[in-house]
């Protein structure tokens, strides 16, 4: 990719000064520089040196900004001291006091009685505090983050066939494949600058791209070669398809099988049962798509695939995830240049949350099952072991439900808007209403917020310095540039503050956290983190800022990170080296480390079948369509940052619907009708967007837009994918029906080009 320096300024002249940074609006972490003018952020620009972007910044990164500053920035705590009356602003002493009164009377029933949900958007040094803070002082596993809703999958999906989380390839295999696969990643729009790399490296090496999403995605219109348009949710029986017929065709190459992975018998006991024609019926297309697919597979060693939500988002997803790694693993696509799967991260942070603990993990991907993990970590931290119960952290759905029995009563929400995120918003809702709820949050305004008894005002990106590690394993060094609003503070800030006001000690009685600084805690980090996959021990600083971003693992080995992992096709499924036991990818039964003796592979890979399973949710006489939820290239999630900015706002003001033009005639639907979208949960108003990217019977909506008839998670459900507990987003059966007519507004016109392939989204593709 070409060096490009994007920027946007909203002043003239130059600005005071430039700071480094990176974008916190996807998991490609751009780097960027804020301008700083009159101690205000006042622009950014992409930075040129930066091994991810080389200067690209995307609509949201060169727009985003803006959010910083907006007028609805909490500047002081409120509380609200009974249900029903309004919040009150007080000072943070008291915001504290409240809040650590009410956190000791639930604690006084007993430990399982609090819950933490934090986010995938804070820094990798607010993570590891905060996983300190929970795992080590208050010895709680009720905590989670909104990883869960994002990349949960990825981190089992990874373990299921390496024994530990972390993405395998890099970016740098993206520039030398010769062949991408999408899995369920319509990258086009939710990473446009990995998609301009991806789209150069394609031009460079005369490569190909395959698509696999049951809709006709921009990044189909705009890149693939081979479209692979399946019936939503059959992800499993297609991989199984592919699978059956590299094995057919003699393309699995068995000599890297037999040395480096163990299970290929039942793998192909399994996909034996899945023949080109049953795969073609079961996913809707047409056997030579199939065929096609893989004999592009099966005809290069130079493949990198991706996979995100299309595959997350499901009641199969660590199955068909893990599968895509297999297909790697039979082609011997991995560990060497060009090569490798790369299950992605979506958020900004996910990874750095995932890496220190503060969600569905243990720090460092160490394995709460395993003893000596868990004595080391209590070494580290020097906690008595004795006292140590480490369980399988509580995903945020199975809290929920807990919630609703009244099991839990306290909830502290941190850098996320559950309120609009979490599937099924009216019974979420009721739940969150019910709760003594905590919300840590820069802006006062949010969906969440609005449900707070306490809200605590926090400083945001821009406003605070740490590290956050992308899709890729790059990781980024992001500076304070300026001061957070009013009294605003950091995340850490009031992590370390509640740490001292619980009296959270180590067995020596000294405070469990002991560090002030994002520095300090970096540096424990790069302790802790030593000799796990995700070593951080010859990280710094001053090295990340020397090299733009710095992959782990860094150490004495990789000195300046290392591009891709399993170079020497070693994995991490040892017995003692393995972040889990496993699970049964159909029922999410756990391994004991007993079980595990017996099919220990001792370093090699695991080969996993997976069984295809029709959906729980069919589609019926009354709700004969099935709804798919995703994003746009406009807005960030629940737009609490990109709704802020005019210039992405305008461009996608509301939520729209898109259906496909044959069933929109039979309902009498035109483009800008309004239309009406119900299930048994709840029921969504919105404009009909007429297009040919769906699948008919299907239909899409942006998840973006809030509360209300607009919000897309009125239809979502708790089902979800048993061993990653990730969510089932992208189908529920609705019923559909027109309105009232309307007359198309320009925005939702341009909108059509760019779904239509007619436009290629201005300031993403240039
Ligand atoms: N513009 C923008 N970019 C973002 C974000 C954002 O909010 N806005 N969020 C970031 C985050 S947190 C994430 S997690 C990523 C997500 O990035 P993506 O995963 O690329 O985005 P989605 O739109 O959620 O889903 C991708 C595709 O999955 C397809 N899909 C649905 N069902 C199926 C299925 O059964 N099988 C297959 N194969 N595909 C299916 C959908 O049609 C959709 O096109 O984006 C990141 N980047
Ligand atoms: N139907 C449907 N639902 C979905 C999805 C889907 O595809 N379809 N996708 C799911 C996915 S992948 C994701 S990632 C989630 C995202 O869902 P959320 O996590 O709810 O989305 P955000 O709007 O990013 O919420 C982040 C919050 O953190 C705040 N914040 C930003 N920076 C900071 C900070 O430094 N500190 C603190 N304390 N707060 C901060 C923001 O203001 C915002 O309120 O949505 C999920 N929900
Ligand atoms: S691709 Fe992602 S990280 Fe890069 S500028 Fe766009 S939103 Fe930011
Ligand atoms: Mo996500």
């Amino acid at each position: 990719m070409d060096i490009r320096v994007d920027s946007s300024l909203g002043i003239e002249g130059e600005p005071d000064k430039w700071v480094h940074s990176a974008c916190l609006l996807c998991s490609n972490g751009c780097g960027m520089d804020i301008a700083v003018k009159d101690g205000r952020i006042a622009g950014v620009r992409g930075n040129a040196g930066h091994p991810v972007n080389f200067g690209h910044l995307g609509p949201k990164g060169e727009h985003g900004w803006v959010a910083n500053n907006h007028r609805q920035r909490g500047v002081l705590p409120m509380i609200r001291r009974r249900k029903g009356q309004p919040m009150e602003q007080v000072g943070w002493a008291e915001a504290m006091d409240f809040f650590i009164d009410r956190f000791r009377a639930a604690w006084n029933q007993g430990h399982e009685n609090l819950a933490c949900y934090n986010s995938g958007q804070l820094t990798l040094e607010e993570f590891y505090t905060l996983a300190k803070l929970w795992r080590g002082g208050l010895q709680s596993s009720n905590i989670d983050g909104n990883t869960r809703l994002c990349t949960a999958t990825s981190a089992t999906g990874l373990m299921a066939n390496f024994g530990a989380d972390g993405p395998v390839a890099s970016y740098a295999d993206i520039d030398q494949a010769d062949l991408l696969c999408l899995y369920g990643h319509n990258v086009a729009e939710s990473q446009t600058v990995l998609w301009e790399r991806m789209l150069a490296a394609k031009k460079r090496n005369g490569g190909r791209i395959i698509v696999v999403d049951p809709r006709r995605s921009p990044t189909v219109r705009q890149g693939a070669d081979l479209h692979i348009q399946l019936r939503a949710g059959t992800n499993v029986a297609l991989m199984n398809g592919l699978i059956h017929l590299l094995i057919r065709r003699g393309a699995v190459r068995m000599d890297f099988v037999n040395a480096h992975t163990v299970g290929f018998a039942q793998l192909q006991a399994v996909t034996d049962d899945y023949p080109p024609e049953r795969v073609a019926e079961i996913c809707g297309i047409e056997q030579i798509v199939l065929e096609t697919a893989a004999d592009w597979i099966g005809g290069t060693g130079k493949m990198v695939s991706t996979v995100l939500q299309g595959f997350y988002q499901s009641v199969e997803a660590t199955g068909a995830s893990s599968l895509v790694n297999t297909v790697h693993l039979l082609t011997g696509a991995i560990g060497k240049p060009g090569a490798g799967p790369l299950l992605m991260a979506g958020q900004p942070s996910a990874m750095s949350n995932r890496e220190a603990g503060a969600d569905g993990s243990y720090p460092a991907y160490r394995n709460p099952h395993n003893e000596q993990h868990m004595k080391d970590l209590c070494a580290l931290w020097n906690i008595a072991f004795e006292d140590f119960h480490p369980e399988v952290p509580k995903d945020i759905l199975t809290m929920m439900e807990s919630a609703e029995r009244g099991e839990i009563e306290f909830m502290w929400v941190i850098g996320t808007n559950p309120l609009v995120s979490l599937p099924d918003q009216n019974r979420s809702r009721t739940i969150l209403e019910k709760l003594f709820l905590v919300v840590q949050d820069p802006f006062i305004d949010t969906e969440s917020v609005a449900l707070a008894d306490i809200y605590f005002p926090t400083a945001m990106w821009g406003e605070k310095t740490g590290c956050v590690t992308n899709a890729e394993r790059s990781v980024n060094l992001l500076l304070k540039a300026v001061e957070p609003p009013g009294e605003a503070r950091t995340d850490l800030d009031i992590f370390i503050d509640v740490a001292q006001r619980l009296g959270f000690a180590d067995r020596d009685g000294q405070p469990l956290i002991r560090f002030r600084e994002p520095r300090d805690a970096f540096d424990e980090w790069r302790r802790v983190s030593a000799g796990r996959p995700c070593d951080y021990s010859g990280m710094s600083y001053e090295l990340i800022l020397e090299m733009g971003a710095v992959r782990w693992p860094c150490n004495a080995r990789y000195s300046r990170g290392a591009e891709r992992l399993y170079e020497d096709l070693h994995f991490w499924t040892g017995i003692d080296d393995c972040e889990s036991y496993g699970a049964d990818f159909l029922t999410g039964n756990k391994h004991t480390r007993d079980n595990y003796r017996h099919i220990d592979p001792a370093g090699k890979a695991f080969l996993k079948p997976v069984r295809y399973r029709r959906q729980p949710n069919p589609v019926t006489e009354a709700f004969p369509f099935l709804l798919n939820t995703g994003r746009l290239v406009y807005h960030f999630h629940t737009r609490t940052k990109t709704g802020r900015s005019d210039f992405l706002n305008r461009r996608a003001p509301h939520a729209y619907v898109e259906i496909h033009p044959e069933d929109a005639a039979r309902y009498g639907i035109a483009l800008g009708d309004t239309v009406e979208i119900t299930s048994p949960r709840g029921t969504w108003q919105g404009l009909a967007m007429v297009v040919d990217t769906m699948r008919q019977g299907e239909l899409f909506i942006p998840f973006h837009y809030g509360q209300g008839l607009e919000a897309a998670n009125q239809h979502t459900w708790y089902a979800r994918d048993p061993v990653s507990q990730q969510p089932q987003f992208k189908s529920a059966p609705v019923a559909l029906r027109k309105l009232s007519f309307g007359a198309p507004e320009q925005w939702l016109l341009d909108r059509l080009r760019e779904l239509d392939g007619t436009m290629v989204t201005p300031f993403a593709m240039r």
